[in-house]
């Protein structure tokens, strides 16, 4: 039987490592894999010249990510581990919490490596390789996103001991997946999980139905989230150092804070909210 890098019954030539890695075998990709990467691919590429961040599309071009077909880890970790000293690792799919944050916490990406079918290229629930590497790894070149992905990884690990996970969880969900960044040309996106999909690049920056609300640490840690449709609500940032000092507190005290009051739905605007106008549809 051929082994497979499917998610459901994945079965990799090589047995997971105890961190839970296995080797990307780039060479096992075939010419069907690697086409559906290069439509993901192209199709992205032409929504998000005018809507992604420009940090992001400087690291997918240092990074040298491109249409061909999918990236071979080794060659991105050589650039990677110059500009930031971060390395991508291949696993199977999901790990647990624990060996998500300890990896992340020693500037380790996890990245799956198998990519969506032809019936997924729209929606997938689980990361693939295109979301996980065209949608995570270009931010990992900038200085302080970097730096702030390891903080998230410690703080997740302190986290789970503190109880304090699904608080965590929305920080990660609302800025390192869905995040949106201020700039003068307008609303920008660095959200991996938005950059990797077609249609919610344009709902998030151009469609009225979305609330956007100025970065503020504590009412991400109360706001639920949709995992399985548009989100509701964007969290814009100023720029990546708001971001970074943000996570520079402890937030034991927070997570004590925050157990008093009741979590905000997605689509609730607070009195408190700076809410930030969408960009005009082009
Ligand atoms: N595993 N491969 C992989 N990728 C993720 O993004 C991931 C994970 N395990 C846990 C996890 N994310 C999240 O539940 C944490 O952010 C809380
Ligand atoms: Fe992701």
């Amino acid at each position: 039987m051929m082994a497979s890098r499917s998610p459901a019954g994945a079965e990799p030539v090589t047995e997971p490592r105890a961190d839970h890695t296995i080797e990307q075998e780039w060479e096992r990709y075939t010419p069907a894999e690697h086409a559906r990467w290069r439509a993901l691919f192209s199709r992205q590429a032409a929504l998000l010249k005018q809507r992604a961040t420009p940090e992001f599309l400087a690291g997918l071009d240092k990074l040298g990510v491109a249409a061909d077909g999918i990236p071979d880890f080794r060659r991105l970790n050589e650039v990677l581990t110059k500009a930031t000293d971060w390395r991508i690792v291949a696993v199977p799919g999901l790990v647990p919490d624990e060996v998500f944050f300890e990896h992340l916490a020693n500037r380790r990406f996890v990245a799956t490596c198998f990519i969506r079918s032809a019936e997924q290229m729209d929606y997938i629930a689980e990361p693939d390789v295109f979301h996980d590497i065209y949608g995570h790894v270009p931010m990992l070149v900038h200085p302080v996103f970097a730096d702030y992905m390891q903080a998230y990884g410690k703080g997740g690990l302190k986290a789970l001991g503190l109880g304090s996970l699904p608080q965590l969880a929305r920080l990660y969900w609302y800025t390192v997946e869905f995040g949106l960044i201020r700039t003068a040309a307008g609303l920008r996106i660095y959200g991996s999980g938005i950059v990797s999909s077609k249609t919610e690049s344009i709902y998030c920056l151009e469609d009225s139905q979305p609330n956007r609300i100025g970065f503020d640490l504590r009412r991400i840690m109360r706001t639920e989230y949709q995992i399985d449709r548009f989100q509701d609500c964007y969290f814009v940032i100023d720029n990546f150092e708001q971001l970074f000092e943000a996570t520079r507190p402890d937030f034991t005290p927070i997570y004590r804070e925050l157990a008093q009051l009741p979590d905000i739905a997605s689509n609730q605007v607070l009195a408190g909210d700076r809410l930030v106008a969408a960009n005009p549809p082009r």
